[in-house]
């Protein structure tokens, strides 16, 4: 457990002294009463930062109007609690709504204070939680979306993603051992080969790899388990796709190596400064070879060098569309919500398509689109005639289909472009313009802190002030070559400062010179 004398290295910064001040993870004790008294008479430390301990953030943009972050690890959830998330945002009519995130997971808008305590109480009675959803915690794990449903995946990913967030959460009641990191932390756990998490820009990362020779009996075929890769991370100040560990671990030994890592990164991480605080930068610190005695020291035994190749070797899939189980008779069906955003109308329908067609459940991707499993095939033809498909596309057009876009102005403070709205109106001009033969991942963030993940992009695209005509104008630093699955690594920055109103023609001309799309007219005469 840390304390004020082990997090004490050079000047404490101001988020260091609120939390040696007070645990973030006190204000859940103090729910009823912020209720209460209302937001406005909320103490600003607890308002702006320790509700974030319990997933609720107060967004300067919509003062009053809060924004709750959930935990649904591995991306999964259920009719129930989609139907309870939808009654929460309900409740607020038009400044009601929810986003899917980048990290599997979904955001709800407009909650007010005063409804916290029956909040919490509704998400009780399904088993959802919000707990240690933001500042210094550990964010959201991400698992494989199709973990139990693909035949080709090499480990189920659900039951460990469940695991590692029980044991840092206490099973969702929190956990104060790891309430105080230095920074936000970001697990991810592949399951497959196509690397569907974005293993390269997590913290910490598990990628399948098989290990010959450790078995009892060294004639056994080659055993499963995970290379570990630590450090990635994006920030405003720096990127960094994750390293190798030089470690392997079986699945049962995930649990106690996460455990281990964050034993190590809270106690010895660095927190003078806040833009040199991720894993990272201890790494760079430390030496990778010092960081790996610390863990072992901490887990309490060596850990085994990395298999000498991981299992990564496909293309990354984005799961639009219908597509075989493992199990005979039964298919999983991806979704495409544009841009994540959903009413809650969309939600409570979400829920019934689930019931109706497959078993109550509902997956997430980090794409921002949600996958409904075990749909049998006497269902499918009647599932694929549902209205709801209308606005929820299984095939999207070949832009809108791999769009992804953070926030940005309409809820978030540190935008400096409004994304969402903008990138669905732009990729839906550029569709009416050409026609494309292959899907163009176009990532939108709307600052440098990266949410939106610019870096894993076929074009990224990332909020910055621009100048036109001598006047300030909202526009965008456009970044390229981001590769994700098999060989996965970041996109570099190639232009910087076009204005927003000018990059149409700009991301038109990228299209036909680098992506193979053609003008409609030209496609027609061509054809
Ligand atoms: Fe993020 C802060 C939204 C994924 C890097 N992020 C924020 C805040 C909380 C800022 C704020 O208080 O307004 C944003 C909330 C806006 C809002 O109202 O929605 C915010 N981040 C998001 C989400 C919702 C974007 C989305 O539309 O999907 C994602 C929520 C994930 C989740 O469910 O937990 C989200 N953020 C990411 C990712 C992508 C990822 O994890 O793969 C990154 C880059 C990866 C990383 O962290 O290494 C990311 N967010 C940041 C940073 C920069 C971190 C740093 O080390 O400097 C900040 C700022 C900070 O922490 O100081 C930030
Ligand atoms: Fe907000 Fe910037 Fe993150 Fe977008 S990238 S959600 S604008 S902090």
């Amino acid at each position: 457990m840390t304390d004020t004398a082990t997090i004490t290295k050079g000047n404490l910064n101001k988020f260091e002294k609120f939390k040696a001040e007070k645990d973030g993870l006190k204000i859940k004790e103090e729910i009823e009463q912020i209720a209460s008294l209302g937001w406005e008479a909320i103490d600003e430390t607890d308002r702006d930062h320790r509700l974030k301990w319990v997933g609720v953030f107060f967004r300067p943009v919509t003062p009053g109007k809060f924004m709750m972050r959930m935990r649904l690890p591995n991306g999964i959830i259920n009719s129930e609690q989609m139907r309870v998330l939808a009654e929460v945002v309900q409740r607020y009519g038009d400044d009601g709504n929810a986003d899917i995130t980048t990290r599997q997971n979904i955001q709800l808008r407009g909650i007010r204070i005063e409804d916290l305590p029956d909040i919490f109480n509704r998400f009780h009675v399904v088993g959802l939680t919000s707990i240690q959803s933001g500042m210094d915690n550990i964010r959201n794990i991400t698992g494989d979306p199709v973990a139990g449903l693909d035949a080709d995946e090499l480990y189920d990913t659900r039951e460990l993603v469940q695991q590692i967030q029980d044991m840092f959460t206490n099973k969702g009641q929190g956990n104060p051992e790891f309430t105080n990191l230095p920074r936000k932390f970001n697990i991810a756990i592949a399951g497959g080969r196509d690397n569907s998490v974005h293993a390269e820009i997590n913290d910490l990362a598990f990628v399948p790899a098989f290990k010959e020779g450790t078995g009892q009996d060294f004639s056994q075929s080659p055993t499963f388990g995970f290379n570990i890769l630590v450090g990635g991370f994006f920030s405003a100040k720096r990127c960094e796709a994750a390293i190798p560990l030089n470690a392997w671990v079986t699945p049962e030994e995930v649990v106690a190596v996460c455990r281990a890592v964050l034993e190590v990164y809270r106690d010895n991480g660095l927190r003078a400064n806040r833009l040199k605080s991720r894993l990272m930068w201890l790494l760079d610190e430390w030496g990778i070879d010092k960081f790996r005695l610390e863990v072992e020291k901490r887990l309490g035994k060596p850990l085994l060098p990395a298999a000498p190749k991981d299992e990564i070797d496909w293309e990354k899939r984005d799961h639009i569309g219908v597509y075989k189980q493992k199990q005979p008779g039964l298919n999983y069906v991806g979704l495409h919500i544009p841009v994540g955003r959903l009413y809650a109308e969309d939600m409570f329908e979400l829920a019934r398509l689930a019931d109706v067609y497959g078993s109550s459940e509902l997956r997430l991707t980090v794409e921002q689109n949600v996958i409904i499993p075990n749909i049998p095939d006497s269902r499918l033809s009647t599932f694929l005639t549902d209205p709801l498909l209308e606005r929820f596309a299984i095939d999207p057009g070949l832009l809108a289909r791999s769009l992804v876009s953070c926030t940005g102005a309409q809820f978030c403070n540190f935008a400096l472009i409004e994304t969402k709205n903008r990138a669905l109106s732009m990729i839906q001009a550029l569709e009416t313009e050409l026609t494309f033969t292959r899907p163009v991942r176009i990532h939108w963030t709307g600052c440098p802190n990266s949410c939106g993940q610019p870096q894993v992009a076929d074009i990224g695209l990332m909020g910055t002030k621009a100048r036109k005509n001598g006047k300030a104008v909202e526009g965008v630093d456009i970044y390229m070559g981001g590769k994700v699955g098999k060989d996965a690594h970041l996109g570099n920055c190639v232009q910087k400062g076009i204005p927003c109103e000018d990059l149409q023609p700009l991301l038109r001309d990228l299209l036909i010179q680098h992506f193979g799309a053609k003008a409609r007219e030209e496609a027609l005469v061509t054809s």
